[in-house]
């Protein structure tokens, strides 16, 4: 199923008899936990993996203000709109380091946006699913950057300098986002009206599932993990996360007093940790390939506002243009 969620196969890691000496350079750097800057020499797929990985983040911090972005100016009171707004604003920061980041491995903000918006780059799945109620943007805060927190925290320590740099601001404005997200299922859940409870409820049911897809397929089925993993971009597996997600969530769930919605969620004495039920893998696909409930909503408005943003780049371009020639003509005179 899964061949068909990805272009190509990198599972196949090199052995130390398979690689270059320059490779086994570069992995015992690697392993010894030194940094890899953006001019060092790096395997040419070492900085593809990045690129992909980097850029689809990007993506995702950009197209995951929409979601949000539906209730702003719904929401219910000031001081929750300011937190929305500067929750989304933050996104769009997280994004921007992110380009950047994924710029010092050689490639253009035009050419990954243009990837993103020819469906070549993917982003995370989970934004394209609707927020129907208030409800949506807590449970978004609380499961949506709890989930991206978890994968996010290792990231900080990941090989490559320019991203796990970029992670240490994004880490500690994701756990503002978390918390945002939770005080306002606490106040609904706790000393809400039993309408807001069980519209917490519903939020909680419909975000639940993705927000488990989020870690990505399972790790028999992850054709990137085993080579990511070595390479330090990944620090930990799909599963691993999806499992700290699950144990670190549902004591949350059970003080705000929501059921999980998965029958088969039971405490393992013997693991240490809770058992879930199968997830949809199908879904995931399913969402993944474009057909989840608004992905194509999400690329137009991401396309519209690339089209309607073409006057000010362009703007940008003259005066820079501008400016260049004016100091060519002033050494020129000097
Ligand atoms: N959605 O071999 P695998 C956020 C793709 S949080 C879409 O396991 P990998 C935010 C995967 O790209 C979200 N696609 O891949 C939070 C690959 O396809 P390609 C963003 C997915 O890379 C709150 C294929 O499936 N976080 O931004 O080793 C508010 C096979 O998977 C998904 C990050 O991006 C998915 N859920 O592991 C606002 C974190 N899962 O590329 C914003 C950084 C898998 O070959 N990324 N795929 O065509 C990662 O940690 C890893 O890339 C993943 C996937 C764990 C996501």
């Amino acid at each position: 199923m899964y061949a068909q969620m990805v272009k190509t196969d990198t599972t196949s890691v090199k052995t130390r008899e398979e690689m270059s000496a320059e490779e086994r350079a570069f992995q015992d750097r690697v392993d010894a936990d030194i940094k890899i800057e953006a001019k060092d020499w790096m395997p040419e797929n070492y900085r593809k993996t990045l690129i992909r990985q980097i850029s689809q983040h990007a993506h995702s911090e950009i197209v995951g203000q929409l979601p949000e972005a539906n209730w702003l100016t719904r929401a219910p009171t000031l001081e929750r709109k300011a937190i929305l707004l500067a929750k989304i604003q933050d996104e769009a920061g997280h994004g921007l380091y992110l380009y950047c980041a994924a710029e010092t491995l050689g490639v253009s903000r035009d050419e990954l946006t243009e990837q993103l918006l020819t469906g070549k780059a993917k982003y995370s799945s989970i934004f394209n699913y609707p927020t129907l109620t208030w409800a949506d943007v807590g449970t978004i805060g609380w499961l949506v950057d709890g989930a991206a927190i978890m994968n996010q925290v290792p990231l900080q320590r990941c090989s490559f300098g320019p991203y796990s740099r970029a992670m240490i601001r994004v880490c500690k404005e994701e756990s503002f986002h978390q918390r945002q997200g939770y005080d306002a299922l606490m106040k609904m859940c706790l000393k809400g009206t039993a309408a807001q409870k069980a519209m917490c409820q519903d939020a909680f049911n419909r975000w639940w599932w993705p927000s488990l897809m989020m870690f990505g397929p399972p790790d028999k089925e992850s054709v990137h993990s085993a080579q990511s993993m070595a390479w330090k971009i990944k620090l930990n597996s799909n599963d691993e996360l999806r499992q700290k997600f699950v144990d670190q969530t549902v004591p949350q769930a059970e003080y705000l007093g929501l059921e999980i919605p998965d029958p088969n969620l039971s405490w393992n004495e013997e693991r240490g940790h809770y058992d879930f039920g199968e997830i949809d893998w199908s879904e995931l696909f399913s969402v993944v390939r474009g057909d989840g409930p608004c992905n194509r909503e999400r690329l137009a408005a991401r396309r519209k506002a690339w089209d309607d943003g073409a006057w000010f780049r362009e703007g940008l371009m003259a005066h820079a243009e501008k400016k260049s020639a004016r100091k060519d003509t002033q050494k020129n005179a000097a």
